[in-house]
Parts: C-alpha cells; structure tokens; sequence
C-alpha cells in the first residue's frame, strides 16, 4: 500500500501539482480507494459536556448518532485538546503546540491577528498529497486579515463564520455579519447547525471522487449563546428535566441529528468503507453547562475536565468496532497521523509535536508520548502529570503545586506534589526546555471601525448588497441577536 501511495505523490509532483490540486487530472470515480487514501472527515462539537452524549453515559439527551459511531468505531478515552477554543483548532491543523503557533491566547471579536503565518497546516498537507480539502464552520484562528483566512491556509473550500459565539439564526456576532462562502458573505436563513450539514452534505454528493477529499466540520454548537439558540419545542422538553441549561441540551441533540445526516450522506454515496470519521469536543464543558464529571474542572482549566474530551474514530475494517483506546495521545498527533494515512508528506520547516498515533488508535498498542506538554506550566511526563502553582488561564487558577498519577488517580483527588519532590522537579526541568520552545504570538491590534458590517477586511471594504445591510441592521436594533450584550463589553466575551 505504501508503493502505491508513493506512486501516486510521484504521479501528482511530476504533474507538478502539488499545491495546486486545482489542477489535478481526473482519475479513477474512487481515486481515493485505488490508492488507499481514505476521505478524513473530522467533526468538531465546541463546549460539550463530557457527559454529555449517550456514548459518554449521558442519560438526559438523546445522541443516537454519535452513539452509533461509537459503536462502529474507537472511544479514545485520553484524547486530550486545550482549554479553550482556538488553541484547540491551532493544535489539530499545524500537529504543533499553541505556544508554538501564537495561539495560546484567542483571538477576540475585535482582533486584526491570527495563527503565525509561517504555519503550515493539515489541509495543506493534505493538499499536497492529492486531497480536495474543505472546512465547513467555525474557523476562529484570524477572522479579518484576508492571509489568516482558511482559503488562504490551504482549504480549497470554505463555509461557516470567521470568529466565534455567534448567533445560531442570525448569523451574526455583536451585530458584524459572520457567514460566509468561499470567502464572500453568503444570504442564507436558517439554523447554524443544520446549515453546516446540508453545505458538509452538498460537498459529499457533489464530490467527484477524482480525489480524496478531507472535510473538517467544527461546528459552532454547542457553545453560548445558548438563549432561545434551538427550536423551541425542544427547549421546552429541556426544562422539563434537570439540565441546568435546558438550551444548550436542545443544542446537544440538534447537532447529533446534523451528524446523523452526514454519516447518511457518506452511506448513501457508497464511500462509509473508505471514509475515515472522527468527531471530538474542543474544550471541557464550561461551569453551569455540560457536566464534565467525573473529572475536576472544566473549561478553561488544565484540570483533565477541562482538557481530556470526548472523541471517536471510525474506519470500518480498519478500526475495530465498538473498541476504546485508553492511551494518553493530544490533538497534536492529528496531523502526522492523518498526513501518514494519506501518502503525505511531513516534510516542513518547523519541527511537529505531533507523533503517529495510527498504531494505539488501530491496534490498541501504547501511546507514542514519553510526555504530552498540555501547556508552558502544565506538562504530562509518563503518567505524571505537573500542574505550576502559577499556572493560569482564563479565570482558572491553579491551587498551588500539583502533581497527580493520572493512570492511578485520573479525577485528580490526591495532590502528590509534596510527597515526591524530586517527580515535580524533574517535570519542572522539561518545562523549562518547553519553554525555549516558544515563539510570540502577532501582536493584537482592534479593527479599525468596530463593529464593522461583516468579518473579512477585504469582505467589510464593500460595497455591500441591500440583504447585507438589512441583516445587520436587523441584528443590532432588534434585539434578536443574543450576541449584542457582548458589544456591551466590549467584545471581550470571547470563548
Ligand atoms: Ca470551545
């Protein structure tokens, strides 16, 4: 199999079409199946709670989509992410830490930066290798600067919004319009969740199968607004149990059934046998919304609730059915894995983090990791898992020097720190290397004439169409976009 990829990445560089895949010559109608490449469609829900769906032992809400794919495929039960949204995104698109990318810090409502610009990212890897690459939704690595964009980053197709927190109906965030396709705001009603599947859907059936195609899917759900952000029927059913947020559970179940049509989608196409899915949750739940027990913590904490979340695979025939992987491997090893499986090639100018996982996530062997650094102040070496008393994020604190056997003690109960000295200095001496490893992150600038009318410095130049102007009118004089209190602050609110 590997001759074969082999040949095919020598077919596609003496064509000289590396990067340019527009240019890719028709093959076969199942390219991708001739080669052994596999579509890679990765799904992305943001803020879940890790108890959330059935799969996890939610009782409340139905999922009986992502509980399918859990039964067709692999639980990673240690897959860990980073606290809050972007750094998430940053990690599994450049297979490099966030300290690395400038992207420990989000990026705001108001900011002019975005993800370094030397980055090379997964879809250009990809791309390389012979895939049509595609992301539908949330983007949140650089919302204005048309270099940070995803089309520039190497995604031939883009649909969804820039920023982040939106509003599920309107569309908008602070009143700024934020939905776009290919980099053009688009005119569409509708409810965000259900939109990011019908255009996921329109890619699959419209696929020419003369490539592989990678999608990346991040959905906006489940995060905040949450108030009156699902039908209302089903909001209604909410409060009749004890959620504490009966919309956000309405979310929940709304994005489940979008996931349920776009596995239907790869069925009805014929391609489920050659498709590689993976769907997994950016951040831990955020206090008062998704339980995230039994682990401590949540989002924005380094705690393991606010970082090890739910994540599934599916590959029929080549992932066992129904199997759960209990190896410690991050979201970094993404790129190299995905990159591998497809023939490419990880040749690039900075070092990745990211290390194969294709043997633990397939055969169940032991994770690649001797050490997983979740952050410049908290770092898993083995088993052990430091936590610096300076550690900090986003309103979360750490309580002084921790140290915790996370195979042993995995909901952090029995701080260890002071009984093992030398254990917390010989993971205090890695995270001294780490931090040589660093590079500044651009420096943040507010967009001139904020809020604009749309997201994209070259889209807000305009002239904008009468529906432009209308919607946004709409949203900042209404009432209706659930987002505007955040204008209030100043756009701070930013997850
Ligand atoms: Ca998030």
């Amino acid at each position: 199999m590997e001759t074969r990829r082999e040949s095919r990445r020598d077919f596609l560089r003496a064509m000289g079409v590396g990067a340019a895949s527009a240019a890719l010559p028709r093959l076969t109608p199942d390219a991708g199946a001739a080669t052994g490449q596999p579509n890679i469609l990765v799904m992305l829900s943001d803020d879940m709670g890790w108890g959330q769906p059935g799969f996890q032992g939610g009782q409340i809400i139905p999922t009986p989509n992502l509980d399918r794919l859990a039964t067709e495929g692999v639980n990673l039960t240690q897959f860990y992410v980073q606290p809050v949204c972007t750094p998430t995104r940053a990690c599994l698109l450049t297979g490099r830490y966030a300290f690395r990318t400038g992207t420990v810090i989000r990026f705001t409502a108001n900011d002019t930066a975005g993800m370094l610009l030397d980055e090379q990212t997964l879809a250009q890897a990809l791309r390389d290798a012979g895939y049509f690459t595609g992301i539908v939704g949330k983007w949140h690595l650089g919302e204005w600067q048309k270099a940070h964009l995803p089309m520039q980053r190497g995604f031939d197709r883009q649909y969804g919004h820039y920023s982040a927190l939106i509003d599920y109906h309107l569309h908008t965030r602070n009143g700024v319009y934020d939905w776009h396709r290919n980099e053009q705001p688009v005119d569409e009603d509708g409810y965000s969740t259900d939109l990011i599947a019908d255009e996921t859907i329109r890619l699959i059936r419209e696929h020419d199968g003369a490539r592989p195609f990678f999608l990346y899917v991040p959905f906006n759900a489940v995060h905040g607004p949450h108030q009156d952000q699902a039908p209302r029927e089903l909001i209604e059913k909410y409060t009749q149990t004890k959620v504490k947020n009966p919309a956000q559970a309405a979310q929940v179940e709304c994005m489940d059934a979008a996931i349920g049509r776009i596995l239907s989608a790869l069925d009805d196409k014929g391609i489920r046998d050659n498709t590689l899915v993976m769907f997994f949750n950016d951040n831990g739940g955020p206090a008062g919304v998704g339980p995230n027990g039994p682990y401590r913590g949540g989002k924005s904490s380094y705690l393991e609730g606010g970082i090890r979340v739910a994540c599934l695979m599916r590959w029929p025939g080549k992932l066992r059915a129904g199997s759960a992987v209990d190896e410690p491997l991050h979201v970094v090893d993404m790129y190299p894995t995905f990159v591998k499986l497809a023939g490419g090639s990880l040749k690039q100018q900075l070092p990745i983090d990211g290390l194969d996982a294709w043997a633990t996530i397939a055969e169940g062997k032991r994770t690649p990791h001797e050490e997983i650094v979740h952050g410049l102040k908290v770092i898993r070496v083995g088993d052990w898992k430091y936590i610096d008393k300076d550690a900090a994020y986003y309103g979360w604190k750490s309580e002084g020097t921790q140290l915790y056997n996370i195979r042993e003690d995995p909901y952090e109960q029995s701080n260890l720190a002071e009984k093992l000295p030398g254990k917390v200095k010989q993971l205090q001496d890695r995270l001294a290397y780490w931090a040589t490893q660093e590079r500044p992150a651009e420096e943040k600038h507010k967009i001139a004439g904020y809020p604009v009318t749309v997201y994209g410095e070259e889209e807000n130049k305009g002239p904008h169409p009468a529906w432009l102007l209308k919607r946004v009118e709409h949203a900042r004089t209404s009432g209706r976009d659930k987002t505007v209190k955040d204008r209030a602050r100043g756009g701070r609110r930013q997850r």
